[in-house]
């Protein structure tokens, strides 16, 4: 006999969760479904990159100093198109904008909700056609309602997300988010341009055997971080070692795989990037609620959990360590004891 199979999509899916509380008002759910769309949209402009003049540098330089490509500007205006047209949201801080991002017409001044996303990451696999990312992350504002959303929305601790996700433009394109009641996974059927539910709760693996470095920088990592990589790399069956290096250099790819099948993921400090280089707000904190809720951690490599980092900047960066809990624990124990 067949499996009764029942398929449900990103909206349905997300208005029955929103119906488990009698008192939610459906902003949460609409926002949610305005970056469906828009990571829709986005979706097939990456899809078509290798077919139309779309890509390359656009000439200009993007606030951290890099090479802007035309798909990382196209992903921003799309986003900040539609969720500027949301009335649920009144701002947004990107990768791509030195200053946030206040949405200033009356309805959307009247939105409980400020978006901090990275809307195209893992820049330099664009026009190599490897897979890239678009990373969210969502608050409640703490300005009152009415007024213009200010630097303070933005700078609250990972812990206050109310929901983050991302979309991973891959071999299929997938959704995941979280809303604090665990992770759940949603890939688009392209054929009719709809997110159905895939995987229905994520969760890592409490080991594994992936670890996601840029060895190309060795010799300006820390101490407890190379110590950790000649760990990893000693034959050592009863521990399942040597462990397997997998590093995409697109963050969204690498945590999938990690949070799939068990790994860790390390942007460790460096001499030339003392604070390391990915971004609190944008990066780290939708990434580290998405491996706490699916049973992983994150952390800044020195036993400092990444979502009670109070930000103090929009554009801060963090050293960033995040996966399966035994080996999370094995590479602090290594920071601790090389510190
Ligand atoms: P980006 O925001 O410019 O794309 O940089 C972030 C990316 C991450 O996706 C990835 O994990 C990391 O930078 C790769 O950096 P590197 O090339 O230094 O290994
Ligand atoms: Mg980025």
């Amino acid at each position: 006999m067949t499996k009764k199979f029942r398929a449900y999509t990103l909206n349905e899916f997300i208005v029955r969760q929103q119906n488990a509380f009698p008192y939610a008002t459906g902003d949460l759910t609409r926002l949610l479904g305005h970056i469906g769309i828009a990571s829709k949209i986005v979706n097939r402009e990456v899809n078509m990159a290798g077919l139309v003049d779309i890509l390359g540098e656009t000439g200009t330089e993007n606030i951290q100093g890099e090479s802007v490509k035309k798909l990382d500007a196209f992903a921003n205006d799309q986003f900040k198109s539609i969720l500027g047209s949301s009335i649920e949201v009144c701002g947004l801080v990107t990768e791509e904008e030195k200053d946030l991002v206040s949405f200033e017409s009356d309805l959307s001044r009247e939105g409980k909700y400020i978006v901090c996303m990275d809307p195209l990451d893992g820049s330099s696999n664009i026009d190599v056609n490897v897979s890239i990312g678009t990373i969210f992350s969502i608050y409640r504002r703490i300005s009152e309602i009415g007024s213009a959303s200010v630097e303070k929305d933005f700078l609250q601790p990972g812990t206050k997300q109310v929901a983050a996700g991302y979309v991973l433009y891959g071999s299929s394109t997938m959704l995941v988010y979280t809303t604090g009641m665990g992770v759940t996974g949603f890939t688009l059927d392209p054929s009719i341009g709809e997110f159905f539910l895939s995987h229905a709760k994520i969760v890592m693996p409490a080991e594994g055997r992936f670890y996601s470095i840029n060895e190309g920088n060795y010799i300006n990592f820390p101490q407890g971080v190379k110590q950790y990589i000649k760990y990893c790399q000693v034959d050592d069956p009863s521990t399942n070692r040597p462990y397997t290096s997998r590093y995409v250099g697109s963050l969204v790819a690498d945590f999938h795989r990690n949070m799939l099948k068990g790994g860790i993921y390390i942007y460790p400090e460096t001499t030339s990037m003392p604070e390391g280089k990915l971004r609190l707000t944008y990066e780290c904190n939708p990434i580290a609620f998405l491996a706490e809720q699916s049973g992983g951690i994150a952390t800044n490599g020195r036993g400092r959990r990444i979502l009670e980092i109070p930000p103090e900047s929009i554009h801060q960066r963090t050293p960033f360590f995040t996966g399966s809990p035994k080996m999370m624990k094995q590479a602090e124990d290594f920071m601790q004891l090389y510190a």
